[in-house]
């Protein structure tokens, strides 16, 4: 490994920026050594070795998962910890109520203090990355400073980094800043910080994904919504898939759900075998965060900024997403999964043999708890996804023909609804409601509001995020249609109503014939509905209780429901756009 500590030939742009602060980083934190990561192969075998060495990564069966590693995460450091997360906009309001907020100054002083000198003995990675294709205008740069080589790795599987990202830096005028370390991996000393205005990010005292990654939730999405807001784009926790119908078309759909409710699933899905005879075919383009922009011709035009997937282990299986199977059998890196006696990743939900550690490196006890913890995790490049689109890397993105919101609802809320336009879509996205996961700390199976699945994410007040996904429509605009899907839906006995992964197709079939004004729907006032009929379900079966249960309204419940999405609205005063007050009472109007 080399030591330089900067490139040759810096020109006095961003580069010199971008010294000057390496340089006032090493000051404050004092590391041994800086290395500036070129991203190359060299490099990275280089890191792999000494992380075997030092037992942050353990090699797995080579036969079965050549170049696989498993790491072991301090068992306090599996998830995303928002109540230690903070959005600190000058003005508190502008974080909202939707954010924790500390004044910029307070929170600089507080955390500059756990970085004081917290790199002695380590080495500072100096990473250049860069979200999107290398070449795409909708892409955005920046650089993670960290003394974790688990980042280092990570991050160069999840983002473009090293050498074409710092010649990309070098050309533009600005770049996120982010500065991570380990620290001591305590709790007590925990703390992940935005500076929305400042385009930086400070993160001290977690190792785990999306604290540390800093490229993939703080920069990708809580930086990047508020570079969007003022350049007018929008970034996005959702997947990208196209679906390419018999006759050769491909519609590609952006989809928001919160953590852990099947994004990577739905993303991977492979057809049902009927379909796949008649020629449908489902194209990967991103399984986590979406930017979106207006092309030339009005429609919105998407890339993937990630280029690997941070996919969760416990439930990916040859039946639930036999492509993320596929795609980690090599060149993996697994976090808090299990092992088999031959030293193979496991984890519930893969298939049915007993393993011999749990992810805690301790022998199986089946009285221990989840062999793997629920949050374990799978690093991966994206091109080892045999669904990988070859689009995926088009420099100009996608076009979205629909966009769809979702969440994990027992009861309620139907298979699917399509919002009636735009403004009504915004309204469904905002008052979209889920029960909490183990992606972050916390209770799990809560009911929660989940705006977008950007509750955890957003970088700035809910209010003005839904006035800029409202700002989109405007003359010449031809904008997706939006639905909601509920895959969740349970019935009395307490089971799931809905087949779900590969069926999910029949739904998506029956939203890309109502793009193209071909497929049937019941108006209600919470939005077009199918009728059973309406969807094809060749080859599935569905109890009376499915069908009347996923294909209904329930008007009472709906007008409870809407009235606390009245009050969900008020909770952000007067900067929530009347627009929204306007739309909810027009459908509770619609349910009296
Ligand atoms: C993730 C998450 O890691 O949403 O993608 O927690
Ligand atoms: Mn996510």
């Amino acid at each position: 490994m080399n030591a330089a500590i900067a490139p040759s030939n810096p020109s006095p742009s961003s580069l010199e920026a971008l010294n000057d602060w390496v340089q006032s980083v090493a000051g404050l934190t004092r590391p041994d050594r800086i290395h500036w990561c070129d991203g190359s192969d060299a490099e990275y075998a280089a890191l792999l070795k000494q992380m075997q060495a030092d037992g942050t990564l353990l090699p797995l069966n080579a036969d079965t998962h050549p170049g696989s590693w498993l790491h072991r995460s301090h068992p306090d450091d599996v998830a995303r910890v928002e109540h230690l997360t903070f959005v600190c906009h000058e003005n508190e309001e502008d974080a909202g109520p939707n954010n924790h907020w500390m004044a910029p100054a307070e929170a600089h002083a507080k955390i500059d203090a756990l970085f004081d000198g917290c790199m002695r003995g380590r080495t500072m990675y100096v990473i250049p990355y860069c979200m999107g294709p290398i070449d795409s205008p909708l892409a955005r740069c920046g650089v993670e400073i960290t003394d974790s080589p688990y980042v280092v790795a990570n991050m160069r599987i999840m983002t473009r980094m090293g050498a074409d990202a710092l010649a990309r830096i070098e050309r533009e005028e600005s770049f996120v800043r982010g500065l991570h370390s380990i620290g001591e991996l305590d709790p007590e000393r925990r703390y992940i910080m935005h500076f929305p205005e400042e385009l930086t990010i400070k993160s001290y005292g977690s190792g785990y994904g999306g604290n540390a990654l800093l490229g993939k939730k703080c920069h990708a999405l809580r930086i990047a919504s508020h570079q969007a807001r003022n350049e007018g784009w929008l970034a996005e926790h959702m997947l990208i898939v196209g679906i390419e119908n018999p006759q050769g078309e491909v519609h590609y759909i952006a989809a928001a759900f919160p953590s852990a409710c099947g994004k990577t699933n739905l993303a991977m899905l492979i057809p049902p075998e009927s379909y796949r005879e008649r020629g449908w075919k489902v194209w990967t383009v991103g399984d986590d965060i979406c930017w979106m922009r207006p092309g030339a011709d009005g429609r919105l035009y998407a890339i993937n900024p990630e280029a690997g997937y941070f996919g969760v282990a416990p439930g990916t299986g040859a039946n639930s997403n036999p492509n993320a199977l596929a795609s980690i059998q090599r060149d993996t890196i697994f976090t808090n999964v299990a092992t088999t006696a031959d030293n193979q990743p496991w984890w519930e939900g893969l298939d049915d043999r007993v393993p011999a550690k749990d992810w805690q490196g301790r022998d199986y006890k089946a009285d221990n708890g989840p062999a793997a913890h629920p949050n374990s995790r799978f690093t991966v490049s994206a091109k080892q996804c045999p669904s990988y689109s070859p689009h995926a890397e088009a420099a100009q993105g996608v076009p979205i023909s629909a966009i769809v919101f979702g969440g994990r609802r027992a009861s309620l809320v139907p298979l699917v609804f399509e919002a009636r336009d735009w403004t009504h879509g915004v309204l469904v996205g905002a008052s979209m409601g889920s029960e909490t996961t183990a992606a972050a700390t916390g209770q799990v199976g809560v009911m929660r509001r989940d705006p977008m699945a950007m509750k955890p994410f957003c970088g700035y007040n809910f209010a003005d995020y839904f006035a800029h996904w409202l700002s989109f429509d405007k003359p010449g605009a031809k904008l997706p249609k939006v639905f909601h899907v509920n895959w969740f839906r349970k019935g009395d006995g307490g089971k799931f109503l809905w087949p779900g992964f590969g069926d999910n197709l029949r739904v998506l079939e029956w939203m890309i014939g109502r793009v193209k004004g071909e497929a049937g729907a019941v108006d209600t006032p919470i939005g077009a509905l199918p009728a059973v009929a309406d969807l094809n379900l060749d080859g599935v079966e569905l109890s009376d209780e499915a069908k009347e249960k996923l294909f209904a309204m329930d008007r009472q419940g709906w007008r409870e429901e809407l009235v606390s999405i009245g009050r969900y609205l008020e909770d952000y005063g007067t900067r929530m756009p009347r627009t929204l007050h306007a739309e909810q009472a027009r459908i509770l109007q619609g349910l009296s």
